[in-house]
């Protein structure tokens, strides 16, 4: 039987198009992910030059979103998406990589590379996707996993207590810093576009959902449940200034958490050192 061809807007300019020949989605159904990955693509399409954006990516499912995506992909280590992302900046000043992290990615095995970018100040758009697991494998604690929330290594609930990326970011160095849930696509696509234009170290956290993992084990087994959850469990950044930390307790405060223009740039401080020096050569 003749394949049916598959319709999809962008479908000529995907990866997944020259490595398969049809539209491909690796992730399972319902989850949070592919609304990320619509959003972004949608922003990207707009600039048309995506060969000034390249995708990076560490391990983890998250780490399948270039597939889907167009442009440029770079499949790095696990943890080590960003040192390879730095390493581009330098060598081509001109590119503004983006960067797909999962929780475990960049804040277990990456977080001395994730502090020591933001520390930098590195001229490049960190997308963090916090699912509170290691989705990929198999449903493990994350160091993001919230206070009691069972996962196949805490069957008992989570005891330890977790990060907060946005404060780790802003602490380190990071010069534009947001929070968004998957349930919030508006908001996600306009900070994304700023952080497109932002020169410095940008990092975006966005709640997801692993109905596989995180629901299932949850009694959320449902995406609509677990949306539906994250949704009741959402604080705006104005709401929270007036809540105290008991209230604040299992909440995802979203909104735009940082923006400054005072720090510089690693990149352009090389290429300041570079023509001082009469060239990179
Ligand atoms: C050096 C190394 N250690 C461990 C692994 C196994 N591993 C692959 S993905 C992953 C965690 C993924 O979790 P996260 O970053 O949260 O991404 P998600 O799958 O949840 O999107 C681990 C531990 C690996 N690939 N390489
Ligand atoms: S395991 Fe979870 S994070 Fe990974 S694709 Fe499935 S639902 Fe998404
Ligand atoms: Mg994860």
């Amino acid at each position: 039987m003749k394949q049916q061809e598959l319709e999809h807007p962008h479908i000529k300019e995907m990866v997944s198009y020259e490595l398969m020949g049809k539209y491909y989605n690796p992730f399972c159904p319902g989850c949070g992910y592919g609304i990320i990955a619509n959003t972004v693509n949608n922003a990207l399409l707009e600039r048309g030059d995506l060969l000034s954006y390249p995708l990076i990516t560490g391990v983890g499912c998250c780490c399948y979103m270039p597939f889907i995506l167009v442009g440029n992909s770079f499949y790095c280590l696990h943890g080590r998406a960003l040192p390879f992302a730095t390493g581009l900046k330098l060598a081509n000043p001109k590119l503004k990589p983006i960067v797909w992290s999962g929780d475990g990615d960049c804040l277990s095995i990456g977080m001395g590379h994730f502090m020591h970018t933001a520390r930098r100040n590195v001229d490049m758009v960190m997308l963090l996707l916090n699912n509170e697991v290691y989705g990929m494998t198999g449903g493990q604690m994350a160091p993001t996993t919230s206070s009691g929330v069972t996962t196949t290594t805490t069957p008992f609930g989570m005891r330890e207590s977790s990060f907060d990326a946005v404060k780790l970011a802003i602490d380190a160095g990071a010069t534009y810093v947001a929070r968004w849930t998957i349930a919030q696509p508006f908001q996600i696509a306009k900070s994304f576009r700023k952080a497109l234009d932002h020169r410095g170290f940008s990092m975006i956290e966005f709640i997801s959902i692993c109905p596989t993992y995180r629901g299932r084990l949850n009694e959320l087994p449902s995406p609509v449940d677990m949306l539906r959850q994250l949704k009741a469990d959402t604080v705006s950044l104005k709401d929270a200034a007036n809540m105290d930390e008991d209230q604040l307790e299992g909440k995802h405060v979203v909104g735009e958490f940082l923006e400054r223009h005072d720090r510089p740039e690693l990149s352009t401080l090389y290429e300041k050192l570079w023509s001082e020096r009469g060239g990179r050569g």
